[in-house]
């Protein structure tokens, strides 16, 4: 009998709270392993081609939440978790909460312990791939927050990605994640900048793109170095390329000859010249890890 016909009373595996494009995704992958699946939208004709499926559609938070042990939720962004939430509290008592809506740390937290107040297990979760990744064995999502939920659930999320949990403390998972996006972007928006600067010579950003392509996959290989000089924390180690001969004035001032806006060749030489003025400029490139890391504590230090 599809799910969409079945008594309402009948308990589900899952309940799926948001279905944007990774929620579908989720909810997919879920129905195609055989679980039973409830699933909720804010805008409620989302739901059609899951139902179609073979889940079922809940008429509120409410009722979603009363038709499983765990509720999924993959909304867009902390507000929304718990203006979704907060009404259907006591519903939720008793059961798994398992949050995938991007959140920061401290956001994974704060849910963590609204979950905990309420008599809910926590789970949170942080997806590293794209909705088409999904079920496709190559994603991969990190969990962190409560280990049993984790043990317990961890062969029904397997058909989404690889899981890996990061420990205990709820904003893990979170962390990590952004923490990788951080670096992702930050390479994005090098290769646009370089491309920017590429393009007033005449060449297309495509012809662009397969040169760099090649060049920072294998400059890639470089991270285990720099981790490696970083975790043991001495960047006087020989064989460092070292902060004075990392100058990259030129390279900004090329791009300002160009036209191109450089910050963000200007942030990197900001983080250079930073640690050639406090005296480390015969130390290696690494270094500038720990004006990144100061900076914060200097902040926590004010507040
Ligand atoms: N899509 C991706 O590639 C990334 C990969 C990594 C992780 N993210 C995170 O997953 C969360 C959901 O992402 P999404 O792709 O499903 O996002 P949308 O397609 O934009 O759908 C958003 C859903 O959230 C619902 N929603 C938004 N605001 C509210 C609210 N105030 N109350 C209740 N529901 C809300 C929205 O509902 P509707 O607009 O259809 O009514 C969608 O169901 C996200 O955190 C990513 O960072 C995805």
């Amino acid at each position: 009998m599809p799910e969409s016909t079945r008594n309402p009373a009948q308990p589900t595996d899952v309940s799926m709270l948001g279905l944007g494009a990774m929620g579908r995704a989720l909810a997919t992958a879920l129905l195609d392993a055989g679980r039973s699946v409830t699933v909720w939208n804010r805008t409620p004709d989302r739901a059609a081609e899951l139902v179609a499926r073979g889940a079922r559609a809940a008429g509120s938070v409410g009722e979603a939440v009363a038709a499983s042990p765990v509720v999924v939720a993959c909304l867009l962004k902390y507000p929304s978790v718990r203006e979704t939430l907060d009404p259907a509290a006591e519903e939720l008592r008793g059961r798994t909460l398992v949050n995938l809506t991007t959140t920061t740390p401290n956001e994974s937290r704060a849910l963590a312990a609204w979950a905990a107040g309420h008599g809910v297990e926590y789970l949170d979760g942080a997806i590293m791939a794209v909705p088409a990744m999904i079920g496709s064995g190559e994603g991969q999502i990190f969990y962190s927050g409560s280990r049993t939920a984790y043990d317990t659930l961890r062969p029904a999320f397997g058909v989404w990605a690889a899981s890996e949990f990061h420990g205990e403390d709820a904003g893990r998972a979170s962390l990590v994640d952004l923490a990788m996006l951080s670096g992702m972007y930050q390479m994005f928006a090098g290769f646009l900048h370089g491309a920017a600067m590429a393009a007033s010579a005449g060449m297309s950003a495509s012809e662009f793109a397969a040169r760099q392509t090649p060049f920072l996959s294998a400059m890639t290989q470089e991270f285990a170095g720099y981790a490696k000089v970083v975790d043991g924390g001495d960047y006087t180690v020989p064989g460092q390329q070292s902060l004075d001969f990392s100058d990259l004035s030129d390279l900004v001032r090329a791009s300002e000859e160009e036209g191109v806006d450089p910050s963000p060749i200007a942030a990197v030489q900001a983080l250079i010249s930073r640690q050639k003025e406090a005296g480390h400029g015969a130390e290696g490139f690494a270094r500038i890890y720990e004006g990144l890391r100061a900076a914060g504590s200097a902040e926590e230090d004010a507040a």
